[in-house]
């Protein structure tokens, strides 16, 4: 199962994976799991905001157990992130199987669509917009790098985007909703243990900021003549990182455009991508105005405007406690499951809070993760594939 889902959207240059949301890649692995579930017998459709969905058992029942994670990555991610939750839910119902377990509630596979926006700029938009956290017309105006709209994107891989939106009646054929995910740091590895318990997940947003100036001869402009937006956007790159160590939280800029983007050229526009996290509001809050702040004194030195918009944001998550003690309780051997916090986003942060919701971590022996280099060793994927299946177990059978 996962050699064959291995090779799809792979660059042999990095061995890093680009499958975005809505590409032939997306398309390829969106077969990929079609097969996966018909293969098992399992009653398989895609919802109105092309989310794929495996069921076992009567959806209408309205306690269905669901596992699941994604399939598409950042621009050269790893493999891990979002494909180990897919195959490890597969895995763990084969391992039911071979329980012999019978079922009590509704089991379901999921895929959701577009988890890490590298496409269109938001995280997580088939789940945001099955829990009502994102419209139907502020998805419409979504758009990719080469002006491609959201529905027009889905209209070209074959699906109907006049239907997206808040899908209450899907939610509520949901008892709980379980993602299993590869850990994106070392906590694991520090405590040596596979497989940990989510706690919670760090407020996070993306920022996006234009500094504009003038585009003006490389050679012939003096140095005081120029309204240069890259030195304002320099200087605020090195604030980011001052910011976020003054209050314990992390600032990136991992993305940017340039205009006209030519080596002899002063750039007129030089726009930036903020992803900031901290564990708490308070210090999300002071990290992301201090940089603001800062980033206006650098354009107004430079004669350079400043426009800065908040793109997107996700308040913390706390995982519900009672699932969670449930898990530590149904994994629970001779000493307790680690529970711990992340700064990464998930659709499981998402749904918690429309429906009970919990996550298990892999760990991950470097910590890496958005790279190439994200690993899990094998006997880890094993264990957390077990733990899956004792969790649907404990929650959906008898
Ligand atoms: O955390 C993220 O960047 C994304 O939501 N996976
Ligand atoms: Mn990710
Ligand atoms: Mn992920
Ligand atoms: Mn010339």
């Amino acid at each position: 199962m996962w050699r064959s889902l291995r090779p799809i959207g792979r660059s042999d240059a990095t061995g890093g994976y680009r499958r975005y949301a809505w590409t032939a890649a997306d398309a390829e692995c969106r077969l990929w799991f079609q097969a996966q579930a018909e293969a098992r017998g399992l009653d398989y459709e895609v919802d109105r905001n092309g989310n794929q969905w495996a069921w076992l058992g009567d959806p209408s029942r309205g306690d269905a157990v669901v596992t699941g994670s994604h399939l598409d990555s950042v621009p050269d991610g790893g493999a891990f992130d979002g494909p180990l939750g897919v195959v490890s839910s597969f895995a763990a119902l084969d391992e039911l199987r071979a329980r012999k377990v019978s079922f009590a509630r509704p089991l379901a596979i999921t895929n959701f669509g577009d988890e890490e926006g590298a496409r269109f700029g938001l995280a997580c938009v088939g789940s945001r917009l099955t829990a009502g956290q994102l419209t139907r017309e502020k998805a419409y105006e979504l758009t990719d790098a080469s002006g491609t709209t959201l529905p027009q994107a889905m209209e070209t891989a074959g699906y109907d985007p006049s239907t997206i939106g808040p899908d209450p009646e899907r939610l509520a054929r949901i008892g709980a909703f379980v993602e299993l995910h590869v850990e994106q740091g070392r906590a694991l590895d520090l405590t040596g243990d596979p497989v940990g318990i989510a706690s919670a997940i760090w407020p996070h947003g993306r920022w996006r900021f234009d500094f504009r100036g003038e585009a003006n001869h490389a050679g012939t402009t003096r140095l005081a003549d120029r309204r240069d937006p890259m030195l304002s956007y320099a200087e605020t790159v090195l604030a980011a990182r001052r910011e976020a160590e003054l209050a314990g939280a992390v600032a990136t800029f991992g993305k940017i455009a340039v205009e006209p983007n030519g080596v002899n050229a002063i750039p007129s526009l030089v726009r930036g991508w903020l992803d900031s996290r901290a564990a708490d509001q308070e210090s999300l809050d002071t990290v992301v105005t201090g940089i603001e702040k800062a980033a206006r004194e650098y354009a107004d030195r430079h004669g350079v405007d400043l426009d800065v918009v908040r793109e997107s944001f996700t308040p913390v998550v706390e995982f519900e406690d009672a699932l969670r003690d449930e898990l530590g309780r149904l994994l629970g051997g001779e000493r307790p499951v680690p529970v711990l916090g992340t700064g990464a986003g998930h659709d499981a942060g998402i749904l918690s809070g429309s429906i009970p919701t919990a996550m298990l971590f892999v760990r991950n022996p470097t910590g890496v993760s958005h790279s190439p280099a994200e690993f899990a060793a094998e006997d880890d994927c094993v264990a957390g594939v077990t733990a899956l299946a004792d969790v649907l177990e404990g929650l959906a059978c008898r």
